[in-house]
């Protein structure tokens, strides 16, 4: 251990997984006294070594601090583990990925227990546990006294960002985050598809697609948010929709001679057809947002 325990918050954590472990470390690297609680218990094996205390069930560990930290599989695994818990004047902070509305609930849940709760979406892998330098952060949401009273040790493994007291919108921008970056993955996969089967080096094509991603993201994501909170679809349109329609059969056909499919993007480009058919030719892609939102 580094610091004075003494002067640090106590807590629990249930759920000594890749991240849970990850998790662990950077407290007990900071000084907090740590109960940990595992359902297999092996996991916990490597953390004692380094000043966690091992508690023989969960009930057990949540009875050790007031404040519990979860970071479990999935909602249903939550349940499971809490089950025969008291959590009558506990302060808990559920780290495990779920839907929004699996957030509401469970706080709904915490607080028919007695406790306070805080949801968290976490937006970093493991090796960025503990690594400032590497940008991960949490989103929190829920109890803002909660999140407040323990700001400083919730902020020991990774940045903090509250996002209201809605228990169910840390999930909504960790579940919106990732969905940009599958919409990003499958981008990259199609044209690594493209280039598949010519003589292109990936490696030196990686560092071209890097470039160009980047330098797209932030006016496309900045314009869309900016034309969605003004409503005005038509204003600073750099490259319009009835111009990006006439280029689909580009796409279309380039994938055919390269023998790819083109399923990753055709949906995509059967919502840009449908927002022209409304006579939108003038915007940009922003009105693709209300499509899918409004099911037009
Ligand atoms: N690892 C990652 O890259 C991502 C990064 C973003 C956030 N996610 C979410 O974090 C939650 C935990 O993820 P994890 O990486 O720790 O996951 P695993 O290594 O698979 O560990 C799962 C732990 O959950 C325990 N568990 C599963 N089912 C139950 C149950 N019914 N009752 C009690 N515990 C359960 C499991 O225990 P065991 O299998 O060792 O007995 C692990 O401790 C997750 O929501 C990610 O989406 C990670």
């Amino acid at each position: 251990m580094t610091a004075n325990t003494q002067e640090k918050t106590p807590l629990t954590l249930l759920g000594l997984g890749a991240m849970g472990t990850a998790l662990a470390r950077t407290w007990l690297a900071a000084g907090h006294p740590l109960t940990v609680w595992n359902r297999t218990p092996g996991r916990a094996a490597g953390l004692v070594g380094e000043g966690a205390k091992p508690a023989g069930g969960a009930p057990e560990a949540v009875a050790a601090s007031t404040l519990v930290v979860v970071c479990l599989l999935d909602d249903a695994s939550v349940g499971e583990a809490l089950a025969d818990a008291d959590l009558a004047g506990k302060d808990l902070v559920n780290l495990t990925t779920t839907t929004p509305a699996q957030a509401r609930a469970r706080a709904e849940w915490a607080r028919g227990r007695g406790a306070r709760y805080l949801d968290g979406g976490i937006m970093a892998v493991p090796p960025m546990i503990g690594v400032p330098e590497a940008g991960g952060y949490v989103f929190y949401s829920g109890d803002t006294e909660l999140f407040e009273e323990h700001r400083e040790t919730l902020a020991v493994p990774a940045g903090t960002t509250y996002v209201g007291e809605d228990a169910g919108h840390a999930a909504l921008h960790d579940v919106a985050l990732l969905s940009a970056m599958y919409g990003m993955v499958a981008g990259a996969t199609h044209a690594f598809a493209l280039i598949r089967k010519e003589d292109i080096d990936p490696v030196a094509f990686a560092p071209l697609l890097v470039d160009w991603i980047t330098a797209m993201a932030g006016p496309s994501v900045t314009g869309t948010a900016r034309k969605l909170a003004s409503g005005d679809y038509t204003r600073d349109v750099v490259s319009n929709l009835a111009m990006q329609v006439a280029g689909v059969p580009t796409f279309v056909t380039t994938a055919e001679e390269q023998g790819v499919s083109p399923e990753l993007l055709s949906p995509y480009f059967e919502l840009m057809r449908r927002r022209l058919a409304l006579g939108s030719g003038e915007e940009d892609l922003t009105g693709l947002v209300d499509l899918l939102a409004r099911g037009e």
